[in-house]
Order: C-alpha cells, then structure tokens, then sequence
C-alpha cells in the first residue's frame, strides 16, 4: 500500500539533523559511480569489509563512501539503536503494540547467563526446553520411541503455518547434509488439502510422528491440518485414541488447546510469548530440526546465532555487520528510492532461504505507522526476494544488469562445497564473484566495440554497472553458519525497524487476514443459498466459487 503524501514528519525522523545531512549529501553523491568510487581509491575493496564472527562481509560494492557511512551511523545514533539494542538484550517490552519482550536472543543464551523478564530469568527455562527436546529426539532417532504398533518412527511431519513453519523448512533444507537421511520429513503448512494429501500419500501411519507447531494453537490453517492427521493416524492405526500419544506432539504456547487436541502434555514444547513466530526457528519450533539433525548440530547452530547475537551487541556500529547492512538497506530504500532487494545465495541448501527471509524481513517491517502512533512520511520495510545462483543469472539478473530500477543485491556463499563434485565449486564461486563485479562495474561502449560489435547493436550491449551489492563469504555451511547468518538478517531487521521508529514484532496485517477467512468460509460450505452482505465483488467471488464447487462448470452468463 502507498503511503499517501505527507505534509510533514509527525514523528521528526525527516526534518532531523542527520535525516537532513543525509539528504545533502545524497545530492552529492547519487551520480558517483562505483567506477569513479574504485578508481579514486584502490584499497576500497581491502577497507570496506569486515570480518566478523567468521562472516567476511564485503560491502565496497555499495554506492556509498565512507562520508555516507559515517552519516548514517550518525543517523543510527540519533535513533538511539545502541540504547534500543541494550533494551532488547535486557528484556525491555519493545514490542509495544504486543506489550511484550522481545527476546529470541534468550532463545541462544548460554547456559548460566541471565535475562529477566517480569523478575524471572528465563535462560533456565529456555534450556530446560531444549534439554527436553533434546532427550525426546534422541529418543525418536534411536528407535527407542515407539509408534502405536510397535514400529520407530521413520517419518516426521511438521504440521505449521507462516513462522511455524518456514524457519523449520528452510533450516531442514540448509542443514539437510547434517540430517539422518534413515528419517523423512515432510512439511505442511497450506490449508490447501494437496499439501497435506502429498506429503502423506507414500508414507506409513505407524511410523509417522505429527509435530503440530503452533504457538497460540488456534491458526485456522494448522488446526485444519491438525485434524486431518489426526483422522489420518487413527484410520490406519484401528481408530485407538491412544495412538494420538505415540504420533503427535506439539509445540504451542497454549497448554490448554493441546490437551483439548488430545496431545499429552508430556508430549508438548513449550515456548513463551516473547518470542515472535518468525523469530521462533531456534525455539521448541525448531523441534523438526533437532530430530532431523541431532542435539548438539543443534545446539552448534544455537551458538552461531549467539556468536552473532554478541558480535551485534559489542560492536562499535561502523564495524557491526548486521548495523552495516540495516543502514544500507534504509539508504538505498529512503534515498534512492530501491524498492526491493535481492538476495541470492550460491549455496544450493539454502533455496528456501530467501523465503523465508521474505517473512522475517516484510512481516517485521513492513508498517506505515510509528511507535508513537504516527503515520510515517518515508519508505519503510522493503520487499525481499531471491532465488539460490546460479539459477536466477539465467532469467531475472536481466533486468537487475539492464533494467530501469535499482535492486541492492546480496551476494551469499561458501569457500568449501558440501559436495565437492569436480569443477562444480570452482565454477559456482567464479560466478557469485562475477556477478557482484559485472553488476559494480558493467561493460562499457568501448569494450563493447572492442569486441567487434557493430555499432548499431553497441547500445544494447552496454551495461552500465553501478548496481550495488553486498557479498557474504564463510568458510563452508555448517549448522553454526546458519544460525549466524540467520542473526544477522534479524539484527538487520531490527536495525532498519529502529531507524523507522516502528514496531518490527507486531503483525496486525496478518491477524486481520486470520479473521476475514473465518466469516466466508460458512457461506462457501452452506448447504443452502446464504444471505451475503459484501461488496458486489466479493458476492460474486463467493456465488461463483460456490457453483463451481456443484458442477464444476460456470453458467453461461452472470456470477
Ligand atoms: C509470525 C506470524 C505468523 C505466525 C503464523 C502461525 O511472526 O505471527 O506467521 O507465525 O500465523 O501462528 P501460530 O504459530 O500461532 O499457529
């Protein structure tokens, strides 16, 4: 939705010294290509990284120097982010519109730290979970979990929507090379019946365990999906309730709904109200990955998003990563009018991840409205997308090289192959970093003529560079790089949400969406013809659908 012209910042951000400055000196700036950047200053390239916390993070290729930089860590200050990152740490209720703490970072604190919430630690009850996850995947890997028949479990299920469910794919996909590939797993967030129809039509009830993951234990798409395992499980296994014990655990906030389900408690993982669905991957929701990778894989990717979670609280701003990376988003989304931002990684066990960045990313920023009330009067949350490379080079790099709008680029990748294969790794590599250089730099008319290109065709064949990126390198994908990784992109989030002076943990849009459903869907099932009071669209939308669902064919005329 497009914010509609504002006379003016009600919340100041606009109209202040370092918005100000930033604007002055975009003026200056905007034309300077990264030719002219790299050309005037041949260590460019040596000074505008970091390593850190075994990222190395190159961010030279961006349209920016070291003035930039500077002015929107001035901009960052004048936000208060150090003093809003101490809040967050310490438990402070930050998510004001939820009056909640906000504390995925207690979910990797180690073991003996402390981070009160209501004057209650709750490290100890976040590895007093874990350690119950723990006892119960071992259980579930070793065999010594039973399903009703008798038979160990072969095959999971994570039953779950939106930040129950894509934390749990995407982590199952990039650490595939670290499961027990004995065990399947499977994933069914849609309420549309084929997901969950193909994700069960190979498989054996007796040896498939359902993990229901919701926090509240009320989402529509879930509990419809919930049910119909349940019938699932049951059919086969001779229709014993007591089967549901062996086959479904959950993982809920909400005790009550899961006994009300029929899951034992016993059986349930526990999470707690500070943590947001798409800050929950390294919660109990995360239970389908310890049973598919193990405890102490797990436990690793815990300390990767920790060793992250510190490097982003102690580090001076200028050199924090994820703080580098939120600025930079807000310079290229508020100054140069970027309205996406591409993210690719050259890892092909992290496909899922730029969808499910698109949650952590949108979900948490996208809002028009300030902590203070106030509709905002610049862009805030972009929109995030990607595809792993380097398949996108073949379709849509087109038009980040040659199109009309600006898209930043991350670049993402991996020194070591988890599958070394030949020439592979070598030929992925040289393409990531050629990528990052031929969208800096481009290809000029006169190389384009030096080629032997007729002169007519010259133009077509000029691209002209200057498309920023930021390119992440580690040494290989371990289960500790994915958690670190995955923390940056929440501190980045974080850092842009302060910036914004928004409410990056709320998610109002996504509740109205869970109510609307709930009025249509008596009147699509009705056996008779309802009274419908919507729009003339929304009547007809429900008419048709309706007489579709009887004959499958549309009348000649009308809805
Ligand atoms: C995430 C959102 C949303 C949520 C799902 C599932 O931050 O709040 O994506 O995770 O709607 O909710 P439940 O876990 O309660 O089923």
């Amino acid at each position: 939705m497009s914010a509609e012209p504002q006379t003016g910042s009600q919340n100041g951000l606009t109209k202040s010294p370092a918005w100000l400055a930033l604007q002055q000196h975009f003026a200056k700036v905007r034309e300077r290509s990264l030719h002219a950047l790299f050309a005037e200053d041949s260590a460019r390239g040596d000074r505008m990284i970091v390593e850190a916390a075994g990222l190395y993070f190159d961010y030279s290729k961006n349209r920016a120097t070291d003035e930039t930089l500077d002015l929107l860590v001035h901009l960052a200050r004048q936000a208060g982010l150090p003093e809003r990152i101490e809040a967050m740490f310490r438990g402070d209720k930050i998510n004001v519109t939820e009056h909640r703490a906000v504390l995925h970072v207690a979910l990797r604190a180690p073991k003996g730290t402390s981070i009160i919430v209501d004057g209650e630690n709750v490290v100890p009850q976040v590895h007093e979970v874990l350690d119950r996850m723990a006892a119960f995947s071992e259980r579930v890997r070793s065999g010594a979990w039973k399903g009703h028949t008798g038979k160990r479990i072969r095959n999971v299920i994570n039953i779950g929507i939106g930040g129950s469910d894509l934390g749990p794919v995407m982590a199952y996909e990039a650490l595939k090379h670290y499961s027990d590939r004995a065990m399947t797993f499977r994933f069914v967030s849609n309420v549309d019946g084929t997901d969950f129809v193909e994700a069960t039509r190979d498989l054996d009830p007796a040896e498939t365990l359902f993990i229901i993951s919701s926090k509240t234990f009320t989402t529509l798409e879930t509990m419809t999906n919930a049910h119909t395992a349940r019938e699932w499980s049951l059919r086969a296994l001779g229709g014993d309730q007591a089967a549901v014990a062996r086959h479904f655990v959950a993982v809920s906030t909400n005790a009550a709904k899961v006994a009300e389900f029929g899951i034992d408690t016993a059986n349930m993982f526990g999470f707690w109200d500070w943590v947001g669905g798409r800050y929950s991957m390294d919660s109990a929701i995360g239970l389908s990955t310890m049973l598919a990778i193990g405890p102490d894989n797990f436990r690793a990717m815990l300390d990767g998003f920790h060793q992250m979670d510190e490097h982003f609280r102690t580090t001076p701003l200028r050199q924090n990563i994820p703080v580098l990376m939120g600025l930079l988003a807000v310079w290229y989304g508020d100054f140069f009018g970027a309205e996406t931002t591409g993210v690719f990684p050259y890892e092909q066990y992290l496909k899922r991840f730029p969808a499910y960045l698109q949650q952590l990313t949108m979900e948490s920023n996208g809002k028009h409205i300030t902590l203070d009330g106030q509709r905002v009067d610049y862009s805030t949350g972009q929109i995030y997308w990607g595809e792993p490379g380097t398949n996108g080079q073949h379709s849509f790099y087109q038009l980040i090289h040659q199109g009309t709008r600006l898209i930043p680029c991350d670049f993402i990748a991996f020194g070591q192959s988890l599958n070394p294969l030949g020439p592979h790794h070598d030929m992925l590599m040289a393409n990531v970093i050629a990528q990052a250089e031929a969208l800096a730099f481009g290809k000029t008319p006169e190389q384009v003529r030096a080629e032997g290109t007729p002169e007519w065709l010259v133009p077509h064949r000029v691209c002209e560079g200057n498309r920023p990126s930021n390119v992440i390198l580690a040494e290989r994908l371990t289960p500790t790089t994915l958690g670190k990784l995955v923390a940056l992109y929440e501190h980045s989030v974080f850092t842009q949400g302060t910036i914004w002076h928004i409410d990056s943990f709320d998610q109002w849009g996504v509740e109205l969406g869970k109510q609307l459903a709930q009025r249509i869907i008596p009147e699509i099932a009705s056996e008779t013809e309802p009274k419908l009071s919507h729009d003339s669209s929304t009547n007809n939308l429900i008419r048709r659908s309706r007489r579709l669902k009887q004959s499958g064919k549309p009348r000649a005329s009308g809805p």
